[in-house]
Order: C-alpha cells, then sequence, then structure tokens
C-alpha cells in the first residue's frame, strides 16, 4: 500500500450517459470533475504524483480506470473490460501505462477481466468471476500472474454486486474492510476483517494510499468502524460516481 503514483482521467460530460444497475439520476459532468478534483488532491496529499488524463466523451465510464488495466510494481496488464462500451477502454489507457512501465502485456486469450474484480490481499490476488469477468480472462489472468511469481485464485463475485472490489477493499496490515456478504462468503476465513454496519454497503469500496484510508463521504458507521480498528482515514464526497456504480478505488491505479 505504499505508492508513488496514480493515473486518473478526468470525468467527461457523457458519464451522464454512464452504466448504472438502477437508475437514481444521471450523473452531471461538471459536478462529477469537482468531485474528482478533490480525489486528485488527496492522492497527492498522500504522497502520489498523479497523471490525469483527458476526459473521453467517446467512453462514458471512462473515469474510472481501474477496469481497463492492472498495475503491479513493475508491469501492467492491458485488460479488456467485459462491457461492450467499455471494451476499446483498454487501448485508451495503454499509453499512460507505457509511460510508467517497460512491461505492458495485454491480457492473453479472449477472456475479458475488469480490474473492479481484482483484489490485491497481502500473498494473493482474488479475481472474483463477475456480469464482467469471465472464466476464461480470469484464468488466463491468474496464469499470468503466476507466472510473475504472485499466488492468484479466482472466485465468485456474489451475486448483485456490480465488481468483486465493490463489496470489500484490504485497508492493509492484513485488514480487509467488507459488507456482510462478502464477509460471509469464506473468501476471508482466517482473516481480520471489519465489517460495515447495515445499510452503509456502497462504503466498502475504499482505497488504503500509504498513510491514509481514504473513505466516501455519509457512511458515518463505517468510518467510525475503520478509525476503531486503528487506520487514518480522509474523507471524499463521491456522489456522483455512485449515481453510475462507481466508488473511490475505481477512480485510479495505483503503482
Ligand atoms: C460501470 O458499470 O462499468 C461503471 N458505471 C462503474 C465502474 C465502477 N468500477 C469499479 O467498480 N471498478
Amino acid at each position: 500500500f505504499q505508492f508513488t503514483h496514480a493515473i486518473t482521467r478526468t470525468p467527461a460530460n457523457s458519464v451522464a450517459n454512464g452504466i448504472r444497475a438502477v437508475d437514481s439520476g444521471d450523473p452531471s459532468g461538471e459536478k462529477f470533475r469537482e468531485e474528482h478534483e478533490l480525489y486528485v488532491k488527496a492522492l497527492q496529499e498522500a504522497g502520489l504524483s498523479v497523471d490525469v488524463l483527458p476526459a473521453l466523451e467517446a467512453f462514458p465510464d471512462s473515469c474510472f480506470v481501474e477496469d481497463p488495466a492492472f498495475c503491479l510494481p513493475n508491469a501492467a496488464i492491458q485488460l479488456r473490460p467485459g462491457t461492450q462500451s467499455r471494451l476499446g477502454e483498454g487501448k485508451e489507457i495503454r499509453a499512460a501505462l507505457e509511460r510508467h512501465f517497460e512491461k505492458v502485456e495485454v491480457l492473453p486469450g479472449n477472456g475479458h477481466v475488469d480490474g473492479g474484480d481484482v483484489l490485491m490481499l497481502d500473498d494473493t490476488m482474488l479475481i472474483g468471476l463477475s456480469a464482467r469477468t469471465d472464466s476464461d480472462g480470469a484464468d488466463a489472468f491468474a496464469k499470468l500472474l503466476g507466472d510473475w511469481g504472485y499466488r492468484a485464485a479466482v472466485c465468485e463475485t456474489p451475486q448483485g454486486v456490480l465488481h468483486f472490489k465493490t463489496a470489500c477493499s484490504t485497508l492493509g496490515d492484513g485488514v480487509i474492510l467488507a459488507t456482510r456478504v462478502m464477509a460471509e462468503s469464506g473468501f476471508f476465513d482466517g482473516r481480520q476483517v471489519v465489517i460495515v454496519p447495515e445499510g452503509e454497503d456502497y462504503a466498502a469500496n475504499v482505497i488504503r494510499v500509504n498513510e491514509v484510508v481514504l473513505v466516501p463521504e455519509g457512511y458515518p458507521g463505517t468510518l467510525a468502524a475503520i478509525e476503531k480498528a486503528g487506520f487514518k482515514t480522509v474523507v471524499l464526497p463521491t456522489h456522483e460516481a455512485r449515481k453510475v456504480d462507481g466508488g473511490l478505488s475505481c477512480l485510479s491505479l495505483r503503482f
């Protein structure tokens, strides 16, 4: 969780057409950009040098840069997001990856993986099968990680959860934050899990960045639980991202 860099992308006005499971109104590009600026500032204050890529109007969901790529300390993987309107985002982010990494591999084969389905634990990468990540993609991804010396395991994202990481996060120091459903899934047995209080499932998606945990605004129970577990927090508004099922982790690649 020690990072020096992040890649982000400015939300486009077309984010108003972003994909969502339940419609609670369109996000506004303008308001989203204000929230995004605070997000970038928080990453910088945590010590990161942040690339802010230009908005891509042709890809409404492209500010969620976590999905078309995956970054390790010494290499990056260009992914194939598993929904038609986002498939081209992998190519769009490649140049930014190449600026930072000598080794940039394309996910082998024809399967699909969204980066939001990959959770990095201290010792293992968990790849969640979902409506976006299929078994061809997950197996190819796990094999590539294995070839590079990482432990990887493929598991099922619980029903009704968009991405594996929509419902859980690593807080660092061996501690996981998860919704109750995720905590009871068995994936984290033997590990310390902080469970988000009822009604606050959205807040299970947080990010640990160096010394702090970034937490979405409006979830006091989760904030208190994270602080009680001993972590320093920074609260950020994510009201626009939430309208299109996006959270804090989705908005950056950190390495
Ligand atoms: C989508 O459905 O793809 C976007 N509206 C939200 C992506 C959120 N990304 C993530 O959870 N990693």
